[in-house]
C-alpha cells in the first residue's frame, strides 16, 4: 500500500549549503558547444555531477523568448481557462499535484507529449488558447532547435566514449517513435513560512536519457552533491542546464550519474522553466552498452524496455530511487 498523501510542499527543506558554510563548493561545469575540446569536459561533467551548463548552444534567442512569452500568457490567464487543459493524465495542465501518487509542489505546469511529432496538433494546446496555433508553433520551433542541440551533445559524448556508432544515443531521440516529453513549469512566488523555504518541485531523478532545461533568471534549482548537500544552481537565462537521466546512467553502466535535483520556491519572483526530456521509443531495450564495459566488468542493471521502466516510474513516488528494482545483485 502507498504511503499516505502528504503535502510535501509545506514541509521545510533540508538546509541548502550556502557560502557561509566552511566547506568549499564545487562549481558547475560549463560546456562551450562552439569548442571541439568540450568533449572531454562533457564526459567528465556527466561522470562527476551528471549535470552541466551549456553556453554557445546555437538555439535561436527568438525561439526561446517567443515560447517564454507564450507560456507566461498562458499561466497568467484565469484558472478556469487553464483548467480546460487539465488535469494531466499524464499530459495537460497541472496545478500542485505531481504525478498520480500523491506528490505535491508549489508549481503549475504544462506537460506535452512530443511523440505526436511537430506537425501533429497537440490536444492539450488546442483546448486552451484563443490562438492555439501560435503556442503550438512556438513549442515546435523551440523543441526542434533544442532537440538538435541535445543530439549534438549526445554525439559528442558517444565520440569521447569511443563508441563505434556516434549516434547510439541520439538516434533514440531522432526516432519517429521517440517517447520524448516537454514540460513548462511556472513557480509563483511563495512567501516563506516561518523563515523556511518551500518546495517547488521535490527531489527526484529524471527517468529519460537526458533533460535540457532553460529558465528565466529566478533562482530555485538545486542539485544534490555526492557529499549529500544541496547546491543552488545560479540561474542563467542565456544558457541551458543539462542533466543525465536514469536511462543514460544504465546505458553507461553507472559511469554517468543521473543527478538528484529539486526546485525551491522563490519568495519574491516567479520562476518559469522549460524542459525537454529526451526519451527512447517505448520498445527500445535499455541495458549497459557492452562496448563500454571492461571484459571483467559486471552489468549493474538488468535489461528492460523503456516501456517497462516508464510504467514502473509512473507508479512511483517522486523521490523514489526508480532504478533499484532493475539492479542486478
Ligand atoms: C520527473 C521528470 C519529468 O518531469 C516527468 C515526471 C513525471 C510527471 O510529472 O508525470 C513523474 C516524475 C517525472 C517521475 C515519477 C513519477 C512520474 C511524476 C511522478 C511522481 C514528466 C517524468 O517523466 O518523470
Amino acid at each position: 500500500s502507498k504511503p499516505p498523501v502528504e503535502l510535501s510542499f509545506l514541509k521545510p527543506c533540508k538546509q541548502t549549503n550556502n557560502n557561509h558554510h566552511p566547506i568549499k563548493l564545487p562549481t558547475i561545469p560549463i560546456i562551450d558547444l562552439s569548442k571541439s575540446e568540450s568533449k572531454h569536459l562533457l564526459v567528465k561533467a556527466c561522470q562527476d555531477f551528471g549535470f552541466f551548463k551549456v553556453v554557445n548552444h546555437g538555439v535561436p534567442l527568438k525561439f526561446i523568448n517567443k515560447l517564454e512569452s507564450e507560456a507566461m500568457k498562458f499561466f497568467s490567464s484565469p484558472l478556469s481557462l487553464k483548467q480546460k487543459a487539465g488535469p494531466p493524465d499524464p499530459f495537460g495542465y497541472g496545478n500542485k499535484h505531481l504525478g498520480q501518487n500523491g506528490d505535491f509542489g508549489w508549481v503549475e505546469y504544462l506537460l506535452l507529449n512530443l511523440k505526436l511529432g511537430p506537425d501533429h496538433k497537440n490536444p492539450t494546446i488546442s483546448v486552451f488558447e484563443d490562438n492555439p496555433e501560435e503556442f503550438q508553433c512556438a513549442v515546435n520551433d523551440y523543441v526542434t532547435a533544442v532537440k538538435k542541440m541535445t543530439c549534438e551533445i549526445l554525439e559528442l559524448l558517444a565520440d569521447e566514449l569511443k563508441l563505434q556508432a556516434r549516434n547510439v544515443f541520439s538516434k533514440m531521440l531522432l526516432d519517429e517513435q521517440s517517447d520524448s516529453v516537454f514540460r513548462v513549469n511556472y513557480y509563483p512566488p511563495c512567501p516563506e513560512i516561518q523563515e523556511q523555504e518551500m518546495i517547488g518541485f521535490g527531489e527526484h531523478t529524471d527517468p529519460q536519457i537526458i533533460s535540457v532545461l532553460r529558465s528565466n533568471n529566478t533562482s530555485g534549482l538545486e542539485i544534490l552533491l555526492k557529499n549529500g548537500s544541496w547546491m543552488a544552481v545560479p540561474p542563467d537565462s542565456n544558457s541551458f542546464f543539462v542533466n543525465v537521466g536514469d536511462s543514460l546512467q544504465v546505458m553507461t553502466n553507472g559511469r554517468f550519474k543521473s543527478v538528484k535535483h529539486r526546485v525551491v520556491a522563490n519568495s519574491l519572483k516567479s520562476r518559469l522553466s522549460m524542459i525537454y526530456f529526451g526519451g527512447p521509443p517505448l520498445n527500445e531495450k535499455i541495458a549497459p552498452l557492452p562496448s563500454l564495459m571492461e571484459s571483467d566488468e559486471a552489468s549493474l542493471y538488468k535489461e528492460f524496455t523503456w516501456f517497462e521502466y516508464k510504467k514502473s516510474a509512473f507508479n512511483s513516488r517522486l523521490s523514489d530511487n526508480r532504478l533499484v528494482v532493475f539492479e542486478t545483485n
